[in-house]
């Protein structure tokens, strides 16, 4: 594959000053961002931290507030409107670091899927690899292991576990370099949960606090030992716990497909689609929760023992129902309009849908 980091190294090599730093609310948008951030610093640039309004695109909102940057990173923001990417670029430096589906942007791009469509590298692996062509990297290991991993992406990307292993054993032990075998057993595993807590916890204010602790780390210890977080995950394991025991009793089953939403007011929504894939291997698992602006956001998973490309799946949901989403094939998302419309489009589909195994 072509050095597709490239574009990165131009980048850095080129500006100068400050240095807009975009990202989503999940851990390896977090992390990403995080070692961009210390690379930034180490660069003598001035970086600012942005999280973007909505986590899957550069909305308008936070467009307004990168009007005076002249540099712009972002980071694990995959689906902004292409023409919005290409305006701020064509006056502006501007580098986007991602591993969601290309798009055409005019702009310094690292995507290795622009090289090759099936390989499966997260932002903060990605992060790792530019780090490392300017400075040692043995003291964001950790931050670009839990953000690899929090993506699953720690199977597909040995060599950053390998490394992790060989600089800081205690963090994963023996456990084999496998994704829920090192989220369930490792310390780098219970690093992600913490994280995550402070935004299923807290929304947008809870990954400004989580991104603020891990710039400021020491070492991985200042995050797991961090009182404040732990209290915070206490609290979201026991929502969690809840939620499980509701699950039998509420959740919709239509043959091959479940769907479930969430009433807590915490985010609970990823981390569940995460966890029931195991629970109900042979399903297609369709984890629902309201926002506050009114639509539903849904995360689709698929059972461990499922091979349907979920990607493309709700791809095909989009087309037919107000809905709009996208995605891996092992993990995908959607915003839909109206529940009731997904279950119905389910059980429209249930009677001739066996191809898609
Ligand atoms: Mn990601």
């Amino acid at each position: 594959m072509k050095d597709f980091i490239k574009p990165a190294i131009q980048f850095f090599k080129k500006i100068k000053g400050k240095l807009a730093i975009v990202f989503g609310h999940d851990c390896d948008s977090i992390a990403s961002a995080a070692i961009v951030y210390r690379l930034a610093k180490k660069l003598n640039l001035k970086p600012k931290l942005i999280v973007s309004f909505h986590n899957f695109e550069v909305d308008e909102k936070t467009e307004k507030k990168l009007q005076k940057f002249k540099n712009i990173v972002v980071v694990d923001v995959g689906d902004t409107l292409e023409e919005r990417i290409n305006n701020l670029s064509s006056s502006r430096n501007l580098l986007i670091i991602d591993h969601h589906l290309p798009k055409n942007y005019n702009c310094f791009y690292v995507n290795p899927r622009l090289y090759d469509e099936k390989v499966y590298m997260p932002a903060s692996y990605l992060s790792w690899l530019i780090y490392k062509r300017f400075f040692n990297d043995k003291e964001i290991l950790w931050i670009a292991a839990f953000g690899t991993l929090a993506d699953f992406g720690a199977k597909n990307n040995k060599d950053l576990f390998i490394e992790l292993k060989k600089h800081y054993p205690e963090l994963i032990w023996n456990a084999k370099i496998e994704d829920r075998e090192i989220l369930e057993k490792t310390l780098i595993g219970k690093i992600v949960k913490l994280i995550d807590a402070c935004r299923i916890a807290e929304g947008i204010n809870g990954v400004k606090n989580a991104i603020k602790i891990i710039i400021s780390a020491r070492n991985y210890e200042d995050v797991l030992k961090n009182k404040k977080i732990n209290a915070i995950y206490k609290k979201v394991k026991r929502a969690f716990e809840k939620e499980i025991k509701n699950i039998e009793k509420r959740k919709i089953e239509i043959s091959d497909f479940i769907v479930y939403e969430i009433k807590s007011k915490y985010n609970l929504k990823s981390s569940l689609a995460s966890y029931l894939p195991k629970i109900y291997q042979k399903k297609i698992i369709f984890v629902a929760q309201k926002s506050s602006e009114g639509y539903y956001e849904v995360s689709v998973r698929r059972g461990v023992k499922r091979k349907v490309n979920l990607a493309r799946l709700v791809e095909k949901i989009s087309r037919k129902i107000k809905a709009k989403g996208g995605g891996h094939p092992s993990a995908a998302g959607m915003r839909v309009d109206n529940l009731k419309e997904l279950i119905s489009f389910l059980k429209n589909e249930k009677g001739r849908n066996n191809s898609s195994r």
